[in-house]
């Protein structure tokens, strides 16, 4: 095991966010947003992912998340998966795992100490009554789906563009931001907002931050080290 930083830190018991992107499942075979073999179909995340475009067209909205859905079942967490889940497990200080991805699969790796902010896939909301459940039906019988109990159009679980953070997971993010010794931030393209703000926010507040990336993003001149490779290698190897 390499005597770096992230090393002394955790043996220290120093406080750690590890904050995750689309690139930590790419590995997994889920398709990442904005990289070259990214985004879905012939769509833009920009152009699905809004409330506007659910009220336009939401069975076109549907057929986009039942195909994400139906591949992301297929997928298992890979090693960057299983690493932030041993780190969580071994490391003896204040830990919490911010994810942007929806998949699930740091869950299914065995990450307790997670919050999701962007929500997740396999959750649904009724927009007629408000309830929001967990619902693994793949696929639906019947496009847009329908609320059990009122009938209503349900939606996926996650946020759009325009759409707030869920307020507690996005509390728990930042303060945990603002009082990390150590972030590490694998597999984000870091434009998304407010989550792009959390490594600035714990960089100003004196953390060492590390980027885990395939490439550069705006991120990488501001961070103290960079690990350029893919994560699933890169964090593996430290397994
Ligand atoms: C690898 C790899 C490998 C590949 N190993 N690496 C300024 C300030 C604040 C807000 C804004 C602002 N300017 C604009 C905004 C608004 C907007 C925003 O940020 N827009 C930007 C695009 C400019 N933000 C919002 O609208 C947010 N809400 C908000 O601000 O609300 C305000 C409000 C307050 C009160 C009331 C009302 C409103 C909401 C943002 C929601 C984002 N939603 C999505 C979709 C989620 C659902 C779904 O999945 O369908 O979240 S968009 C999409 O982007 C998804 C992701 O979580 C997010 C981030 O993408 P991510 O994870 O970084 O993926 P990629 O593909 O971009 O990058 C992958 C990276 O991995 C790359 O760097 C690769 O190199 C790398 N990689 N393979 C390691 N193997
Ligand atoms: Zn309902």
């Amino acid at each position: 095991m390499p005597d770096d930083r992230l090393n002394q830190i955790t043996a220290l018991g120093g406080a750690v966010v590890v904050l995750t992107g689309a690139g930590v499942s790419a590995e997994s075979g889920v398709p990442t947003f904005r990289g070259e073999d990214g985004l879905w179909r012939t769509y833009r995340a920009e152009d699905l992912a809004t409330p506007h475009a659910f009220a336009a067209d939401p069975h076109l909205v549907w057929e986009w998340y039942q195909w994400r859905r139906e591949l992301v079942a297929a997928c298992r967490p890979n090693p960057a998966h299983e690493f932030i889940a041993r780190l969580e497990r071994e490391h003896g200080g204040e830990f919490l795992l911010v994810t942007q991805n929806v998949d699930g699969l740091h869950r299914l790796a065995g990450s307790e100490k997670l919050v999701e902010v962007h929500g997740n896939l396999w959750k649904v909301g009724c927009t007629s009554c408000g309830r929001s459940r967990e619902d693994r039906t793949v696929p639906f019988p019947e496009l847009p789906p329908r609320c059990d109990e009122c009938g209503g159009l349900l939606r996926p679980g996650v946020v759009w563009f325009g759409e707030a953070l869920p307020e507690a997971p996005l509390a728990r993010a930042l303060a945990a931001a603002e009082r990390c010794e150590l972030m590490l931030v694998v597999g984000t393209s870091a434009v998304v907002y407010p989550v792009a703000y959390l490594p600035q926010l714990a960089r100003r507040a004196g953390a060492h931050v590390i980027e885990v990336n395939s490439d550069e993003t705006p991120l990488t001149p501001l961070v103290d080290e960079s690990w350029r490779g893919k994560a699933g290698e890169v964090l593996g190897k430290r397994l």
